[in-house]
């Protein structure tokens, strides 16, 4: 792969506060809103490479955009070869840490950076990144919160409508696990025996009550069990995982392909679903991929559409998109669902431009 040459010149970063369609309401938090980080990767040529992180707050969006500032100040001028870029940033910011927030803002620069590569490659991202262009099998993760079992069973027939899905994915992890087992039920019933249910707890759960309900969840045709205890107990995992036979599913708070590498030798889960912010954007997506595809490990991502369509089809053991319109206000052309399945857009890049208007609507202060 030969990669176009361009020069970094500066960045561009712009907070907002995007309101949800469908507050969601899981057990370890409510969200109504997404404070989202707009990226805008500057280069000499004049391409400019966009991204955008959840930063969760207005000031974690400010913590970010002070990290990305300092990364391109330190690399102005340098050309963009994200494997370089990568490690330069990550050298630069070491006595920080390589994992939470540093990480999360090389993976937004380093987003941004492959945009302007495969913009100016002429090619959409997943082309640039030697993937396939066939639409991405998606699941909807726009709802089912903890809410109760009826307005469960119909907002699930709801989300599956609103773009032909065959998956949906439901949270669980209320206080009492027969509210969660008559939710599951009823929208079960309501969907009947082909649509796939994963389930989400949010690691909610102490490693003894997911023993508990993971056992039961073997009996009720559930795709995965995501998340059930806090996300870096692995040996609880690896507990869980040969004790429970759906398949364990983790990865969304994987701090580099390192975090992977790590569950994966600790036997922690069955399916992996990196999210692009956590794992390294799209530099450490694809070195989390290899690993997959060595370990023969399904691999799903979390959040971030628009990247993530690219990111699967590059990705030798892909498994499901998890589908969010979060963004789609402040994009001015949205990620399409046909059939349940994301097409890869032909444009170049990885498809994320600003609707301007929108972007200004919702600009907050830091
Ligand atoms: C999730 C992640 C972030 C915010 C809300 C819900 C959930 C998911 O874990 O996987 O979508
Ligand atoms: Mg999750």
């Amino acid at each position: 792969m030969s990669l176009p040459p361009l020069t970094l010149r500066d960045v561009t970063l712009r907070p907002v506060i995007v309101p949800l369609k469908r507050p969601l309401v899981t057990r370890i938090l409510t969200i109504e809103n997404i404070a989202l980080l707009l990226i805008d990767v500057h280069t000499e040529e004049g391409v400019t490479g966009r991204a955008y992180l959840w930063g969760f707050t207005p000031r974690g969006c400010g913590y970010l955009a002070g990290l990305i500032e300092d990364i391109v100040a330190s690399c102005a001028g340098d050309a963009i070869v994200p494997e370089r870029l990568f490690a330069k940033a990550r050298k630069g910011l070491t006595m920080l840490g390589h994992q939470g927030m540093t990480l999360t803002a090389i993976s937004g620069f380093d987003m941004a950076c492959w945009d302007a590569l495969a913009q100016a490659a002429g090619q959409p991202l997943a082309t640039l990144l030697g993937g396939r262009t066939d639409p991405i099998a998606a699941y909807n993760s726009t709802g089912l919160g903890i809410i109760d079992a009826d307005a469960a069973a119909d907002e699930a027939l709801e989300l599956l409508a609103d773009g032909g899905f065959a998956a949906v994915k439901i949270r669980l992890g209320r206080e009492d696990f027969a509210a969660d087992l008559a939710a599951l039920r009823a929208v079960r019933r309501a969907v009947g025996d082909d649509i796939l249910l994963p389930c989400d707890f949010n690691q909610c759960l102490d490693l003894a009550e997911a023993l508990k309900r993971g056992r039961s969840l073997d009996d009720e045709g559930v795709y995965w069990i995501e998340e059930p205890i806090v996300y870096d107990d692995f040996t609880g995992c690896a507990e869980l995982a040969s004790a429970v036979t759906t398949p364990i599913q983790i990865g969304e708070n994987f701090y580099g392909p390192e975090d992977l590498a790590r569950a994966l030798a600790t036997g922690a889960c069955d399916y992996v679903m990196p999210d692009a912010q956590r794992i390294g954007g799209v530099t450490g997506w694809m070195r989390a991929a290899g690993l997959a595809e060595a370990a023969g490990v399904p691999m799903s991502s979390h959040l971030f559409p628009e990247f993530s369509r690219h990111l699967l089809a590059a990705t030798p053991t892909a498994h499901w998109l998890e589908y969010v319109d979060w963004a789609s206000p402040v994009l001015a052309e949205p990620a399409i669902v046909e059939n349940g399945h994301l097409p890869i857009p032909a444009t170049p890049g990885a498809g994320i431009t600003w609707n301007e208007d929108a972007v200004s609507k919702y600009t907050v202060d830091y």
